[in-house]
């Protein structure tokens, strides 16, 4: 069965292109296809809509903890956000908007997650949850990377009588007003939840494992003439984009390149605002005993002063279990609850399984990262003929908002696509040079905080390397800017 949709106007062969997820990478995914005039591709999306992470994460205070303005699409720059981060829901709003202004909505597949791929030989054979079978020259996983919840194993949750949730599938039809109400984690999800709750609940207990290093950056609101000016000033907008992108670029680079003397300014920041918190007992419950940048910072104005209010409670002693009332303590107390948000992360390595994904000579992507992540400059894989991944392993993260490294990986896949629209068969990159490609990468990450900060975190593999690249944005942009097609294996397509 064919892809559907208008035939291509693309000089080359026209090709079938399957997209899995409607986050900010696959809408990206989509709408660089269309400039490039070829519209004969679907997106494939799990849930009831789009956006991804700003359609998962809904919790009370959700916002993006690096700059809005920043965080656009550089050919759809968004003017109007009123604030330096911005609130979630306008995210999602701009998502949308976008993605329909460049008329990808028609393309979006809904409640079709991608179950399983399979390399025929000349296509890849496609079957999603809402029981379509597709046929396809390329795919595309656009899956994200921090999507699917991490359940903690705690024994008893399913006997907590009240509602309990992940802070990614934060139930909003529940009410916390003048509830008692707990949250287990301190990470980034956790403190924009812990700052949002206070003037709501009768209580917020905060359960924290290990504490995490966070600065307060203010979350500053723009006059209203910076609005107008962003708005309708011709290049003033453009000119605040590249000015956030420098500054964040400055920043990544003085933490990864510029030694000690680097690593201290943030760590500044970090005890700076740690010094905000006035209790002596509470500060040190809060302080944590690895190094600053070893977990992904939190980034969080309002963070110090909710975890000081007098109806919140820090709780460091470690849980034993769930039960009915609520979360028993190693020291045997019971916090009494009434409803529980689980802000406990994500599978990062999961990426997009569990799509089971079946490439040439029928080998399985669990069976190629059975021992360790291979990746070809983040977005391909070895025997996965015509398969490309927006945000695969090794995509950097802290260093490079996520939007840009989305843009260069798809320019560079889109390099990939052309080249088979010109020449058909298909293309896989070289083991042995994505494998040494790997391996420089990880030498290069191991020479960080991540590896070397003694923390446990999302960014380190089940063998505790990191899975994130710390190349700066403009360095990736570079490296990317040209496909490497003498990396590549480039076959005729088999004849079935
Ligand atoms: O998840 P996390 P997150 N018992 O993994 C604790 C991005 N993000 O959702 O540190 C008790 O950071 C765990 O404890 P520990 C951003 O990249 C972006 O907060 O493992 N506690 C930790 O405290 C971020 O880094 C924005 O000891 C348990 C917490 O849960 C990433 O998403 C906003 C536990 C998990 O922290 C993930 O952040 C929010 C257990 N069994 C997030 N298991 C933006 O604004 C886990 N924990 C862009």
């Amino acid at each position: 069965m064919a892809v559907g949709g208008e035939p291509a106007a693309f000089a080359g062969k026209e090709m079938r292109i399957v997209i899995a997820g409607a986050g900010l990478s696959g809408i990206l995914k989509g709408i660089r296809l269309k400039q490039r005039g070829m519209h004969n591709f679907r997106i494939l999306e799990k849930a009831s809509d789009l956006g991804g992470t700003w359609r998962d994460n809904r919790y009370p205070g959700v916002s993006c903890d690096t700059p809005g303005h920043a965080y656009v699409y550089s050919f759809a720059l968004n003017p109007d956000y009123k604030t330096r981060y911005a609130p979630g829901a306008e995210i999602l709003a701009y998502y949308r908007r976008v993605a329909k202004k460049f008329g990808v909505i028609q393309h979006l597949t809904y409640n079709a997650e991608v179950l399983s791929a399979e390399w025929t030989g000349r296509s890849w054979r496609i079957e999603a949850a809402n029981g379509e079978e597709l046929e396809a020259e390329v795919f595309i996983s656009a899956c994200g990377r921090l999507h699917q919840p991490k359940i903690p194993d705690i024994p008893g949750l399913a006997d907590f009588a009240g509602p309990w949730f992940h802070s990614a599938r934060w139930d909003p039809s529940v009410g916390v007003r003048r509830k008692r109400v707990g949250v287990i984690g301190t990470g980034s999800s956790a403190a924009q939840i812990i700052s949002a709750l206070p003037s709501q609940v009768e209580r917020l207990v905060v359960f924290q494992r290990s504490p995490h290093w966070f600065i307060d950056p203010p979350n500053t609101r723009l006059s209203l003439a910076k609005r107008l000016k962003l708005r309708f000033i011709p290049g003033e907008a453009r000119k605040y984009y590249e000015k956030l992108h420098a500054f964040g670029e400055g920043l990544a680079r003085q933490r990864m390149q510029g030694g000690e003397a680097g690593q201290q300014v943030v760590a500044d920041f970090a005890h700076a605002a740690l010094a905000k918190i006035r209790d002596p007992e509470l500060r040190r419950k809060l302080t944590p005993d690895y190094a600053v940048g070893c977990k992904r910072i939190v980034i969080c104005a309002a963070f110090a002063e909710a975890i000081q209010q007098p109806n919140v409670e820090l709780e460091v002693e470690g849980i034993t279990r769930v039960e009915a009332e609520g979360v028993r303590l190693r020291d045997g107390r019971l916090q009494r609850l009434d409803v529980l948000c689980l802000a406990t992360g994500f599978r990062s390595d999961a990426y997009m399984r569990p799509m089971t994904l079946k490439g040439k000579d029928g080998v399985t992507l669990d069976e190629l990262w059975a021992d360790s992540f291979v990746n070809y400059r983040t977005v391909a894989l070895p025997q996965m003929p015509n398969f490309f991944m927006i945000n695969g392993p090794f995509s950097p993260g802290g260093t490079s908002p996520i939007v840009r490294v989305a843009e260069i990986q798809t320019g560079y896949v889109i390099q990939l696509i052309d080249r088979l629209a010109e020449q058909g068969g298909c293309l896989y990159p070289d083991d042995a040079r994505t494998r040494a490609l790997v391996a420089e990468i990880q030498d290069r990450a191991k020479q960080t905080v991540w590896f070397t900060g003694g923390c446990e975190s999302w960014y380190l593999d089940r063998n505790g390397v990191p899975l994130v690249d710390p190349v700066l944005p403009s360095e990736m942009a570079k490296a990317m800017k040209t496909a490497h097609f003498a990396d590549f294996v480039h076959e005729p397509a088999q004849r079935l």
